[in-house]
């Protein structure tokens, strides 16, 4: 199906007029990006139409991602590359007058996630479209997504999101299938005649969840899938009794409860903070998915469920929707009333768990009182899973009551807490990590017993990226540059990218390359002036950490590393070091006080080094406010040197890395999650790896760590630290920066950066002398892009479907 630029021409006029009520001469450029979106939005439709038919009459097998967050940033520009319409839709409002860059920047995030986990949910499900695969992504319809971070005197300050304040020209909303959802109450225990008990759960209150849809449109435009979010409302359960009793305000306070159930994404990540109201969002999500899957499978089977485990697979993005399993369990047996060995049979045929995460605070736990009063028939129903499974460790290990105590769900204790990871994998036929490395810590460290006791359980699934949006869209220049060596299927095979490898040391093609890395600096460049009014040198080295702000990804081991730059500047203003500009991006959750004084510092840093004439261009220190999608996009293409120096065994995969790799930045990183598979695919002579390994850590742990010793043997460390509590970088203010000499001296550097602190001074001396043989560095940009085709989303999701989720792909009927 194309369509001239004629035609879209008039799409856009058309919308104009009868959609947005405007016309060509009032239209200010949010119009005209509403505009575009409908107009894209019609071929939307009519693939969304198609692949529901295809499926509804192949009744296909399906897999349904629940997660709790989709990071999915902008639309339009994807959607458009994704048709083939791009070239079309740029010509045309050209012809209008209107500059298509512009139009695109009109467009919010949907930023309803806050890092990794929701844009790898983001990235699989573009996979997944592009791959023809039956799959509906299941998650939250948060009327506020992640925060909006701004910078005031250096801090931190969080505003609310609100992405669709004017209105979302992708979201259909559905309320032929709204679901209700029901909270609270007790449990009742009914007698039957034959001895047999049943169980019915009396909720005190009911919730509606109202689905919206927003179409996933794979590469090439054949299959479009959707994602379903759920928003809450009160329900028609609606009090009329208070109501008509003259209790009009009190009735009103109920509606606005249920509306406060997806009112906000928690920002916190990798730190469970233990909320009722987020345990209420996972079940509310969970719920309404699972009873939507229910309709869907019984219009096709009825009461049979004997085939629900053929067309079911669900897919569990961490612990987050893990509710989903008692859930299922609570339909099956006292809904449906099946017994309790056919139903869980069934569930656990369902269910797969990722687990994104080793780090103790972000494991989920909730008080099972907590449970017992916002689920107790759930509660129940995990003792009895819980019982059953004990009764199996016993047969393994009999007599063996640490190995229960450790392999149990329920942890005892001052509260008793219900492990959610336990459950997942109790309640899974597969379990993955998400790298190598992370999944081996994952079987060794994690769940040693459960790999024990089901040694086919747990696997590995590396993570991905996909390249449509972080290459092809956001890279137009190398993406041109790419196709005319490889050819222009390569977002479709990104193996194909290796082709570049044999030219990586021809002069030609290292200078066309290197003047794509030059012009997208530029951009950066002036974007970097227009948010934060820097100047910095496109000749610098762009050294770039963009992650969420966390003390194990180490954006202070960063920090102290440029003010040793600083430092070793002002005391020898000869120092030999090519120019450098050092780039942050990074949110902190609100709570988190330490990443937010770390944000504070690295704002201070900046200041104090960006406006100190000794320096002069050598070194240049920027945070861009509000990373995010949209941002990402325009700094991966400019990065130089990709930062990826999480202490060892604590970042499960990352996926920044892989992004910046293949927009032709070398990494500098430790030997940690992906990175490690990054490093065997583009060889150490193409990587920067430094310091401690996972073994060197736990030995030195093991041998009683003591950050003092680092103080007081490397006079550097110790005078950069004790810079850190004099007024030098907050004049007026000493001890502004203390928290953070603190917590590496006093509260232990619980993620060795002074352990690691030299090697990686050592490593970055070494990414300085590399910069400067340009033959040299050219040849290892081009082998960073030639080198990632393992690292496309495409491949994470063909080992699921053969790992874990076997499932066919289903060719959609296109229009003739
Ligand atoms: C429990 C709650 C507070 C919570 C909320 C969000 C816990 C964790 C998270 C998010 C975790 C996350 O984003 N993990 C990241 O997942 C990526 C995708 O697998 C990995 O690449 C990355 O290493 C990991 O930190």
């Amino acid at each position: 199906m194309k369509i001239s630029k004629g035609d879209f021409k008039a799409a856009i006029i058309r919308h104009l007029h009868s959609t947005l009520g405007t016309d060509e001469n009032k239209a200010n450029n949010h119009a005209w990006w509403k505009a575009t979106c409908a107009a894209i939005q019609e071929n939307v439709l009519e693939g969304l139409r198609r692949t529901q038919k295809t499926h509804y009459m192949n009744d296909t097998r399906a897999v349904h991602y629940f997660s709790a967050e989709f990071l999915m940033g902008r639309l339009l520009s994807n959607n458009m590359q994704n048709f083939g319409l791009y070239d079309v839709a740029h010509g045309a409002l050209k012809e209008l007058g209107v500059e298509l860059a512009d139009v695109l920047e009109e467009e919010p995030d949907m930023a309803l996630g806050n890092g990794g986990l929701g844009r790898l949910a983001a990235c699989f499900i573009d996979s997944l479209a592009t791959m023809e695969l039956p799959a509906i992504g299941y998650g939250i319809h948060y009327e506020h997504g992640l925060f909006r971070q701004e910078i005031k005197s250096g801090a931190q300050i969080e505003r609310p999101d609100s992405w669709r304040d004017y209105g979302n020209p992708w979201e259909i909303c559905r309320p032929e299938s709204i679901q209700e959802v029901s909270l609270f109450g007790y449990v009742e225990t009914k007698y039957g005649d034959n001895g047999g008990i049943k169980k019915e759960w009396h909720p005190g209150s009911i919730v509606k969840g109202v689905p919206w849809d927003i179409p996933v449109v794979g590469y090439g435009g054949k299959t479009v899938n959707v994602l379903r979010l759920w928003q809450s409302e009160a329900s028609d359960y609606f009090n009329w009794d208070v109501f008509n009793a003259g209790g009009y305000v009190d009735a009103q306070r109920e509606n606005i409860q249920a509306e406060t159930i997806s009112k906000v994404l928690y920002p916190n990540d990798e730190t469970e903070a233990g909320k009722e109201l987020r345990l209420i969002q996972q079940y509310f999500f969970c719920s309404c998915s699972l009873k939507d899957i229910i309709r869907r499978y019984k219009r096709a089977h009825g009461d049979d469920w004997s085939r629900f485990k053929e067309q079911v697979v669900i897919q569990l993005n961490d612990t987050h929707p893990a509710i989903a399993i008692p859930e299922l369990m609570r339909i099956l047996v006292d809904r449906a009333e099946l017994d309790w060995d056919t139903a869980w049979d069934i569930s656990t045929h369902v269910f797969a768990y990722t687990n994104h995460t080793l780090l103790p605070e972000a494991l989920e736990k909730w008080p099972a009182r907590m449970l017992e009063k916002i689920l107790p028939r759930h509660l129940e129903i995990i003792y009895e899973i819980n019982h059953r499974f004990m009764n199996e460790v016993d047969k393994k290990w009999p007599g063996d009551n640490s190995k229960k105590a450790k392999l149990s769900i329920i942890e005892e204790g001052p509260e008793k807490m219900v492990r959610m990871g336990h459950l997942s994998v109790i309640g899974s036929f597969k379990v993955n990590g998400v790298a190598e490395l992370h999944s081996r810590l994952v079987k060794e460290n994690l769940f040693p017993d459960f790999d024990a006791l089901w040694p086919d359980k747990l696997t590995n699934v590396t993570n991905g990226i996909t390249p449509r949006r972080w290459l092809k869209a956001c890279n137009p220049l190398l993406s041109e540059l790419v196709d005319k060596k490889v050819g222009e299927d390569w977002p479709l095979n990104l193996k194909k990218l290796e082709g570049l490898a044999k030219h990586a040391t021809n002069k030609t093609f290292q200078k066309s390359f290197m003047s794509v890395k030059q012009k997208n600096k530029q951009l950066l460049a002036d974007e970097i002036y227009a948010s934060t009014g820097i100047q910095v040198d496109t000749n610098a080295i762009f050294d770039i950490q963009i992650k969420r702000l966390h003390e194990y990804k180490r954006q202070h081991l960063n920090l102290l590393h440029i003010m040793a730059l600083y430092r070793r500047i002002l005391e020898n203003p000869d120092y030999d070091m090519h120019p450098r500009v050092f780039i942050f991006g990074a949110k902190a959750a609100p709570g988190y006080k330490l990443a937010k004084d770390i944000i504070f510092a690295i704002n201070k840093v900046a200041d104090k080094v960006n406006n100190d004439p000794r320096v002069g261009n050598k070194l240049k220190v920027v945070f861009l406010p509000n990373y995010r999608v949209s941002l990402a996009e325009k700094m991966i293409p400019a990065c130089d040197v990709s930062e990826q120096i999480s202490t060892a065994g604590k970042e499960a995969s990352g996926t920044g890395n892989m992004k910046l790799a293949l927009n032709g930045a070398v990494t500098i990183g430790t030997l940690d999650g992906a990175n490690v598979e990054i490093a065997e695919e583009v060889g150490e002579d193409n990587i920067f790896i430094f310091g401690m390994t996972v073994e060197d850590v736990n030995a030195l742990k093991a041998s009683g760590y003591n950050p003092k010793d680092y103080y007081y043997k490397d006079a550097e460390i110790k005078a950069i630290l004790d810079w850190l509590e004099t007024d030098y970088f907050t004049p007026g203010k000493p001890g502004a920066l203390v928290s953070i000499k603190q917590s590496l001296l006093d509260l232990g550097d619980p993620f060795f950066v002074l352990a690691d602190f030299r090697a990686y001074s050592d490593a970055q001396i070494e990414v300085d002398k590399a910069y400067r043989d340009k033959a040299r560095w050219a040849e290892m940009v081009i082998i960073n892009t030639a080198m990632m085709g393992k690292f496309t989303s495409d491949r994470s999701i063909q080992d699921y479907v053969d790992r874990v989720w076997r499932l066919d792909s289903c060719a959609v009927e296109q229009q003739k």
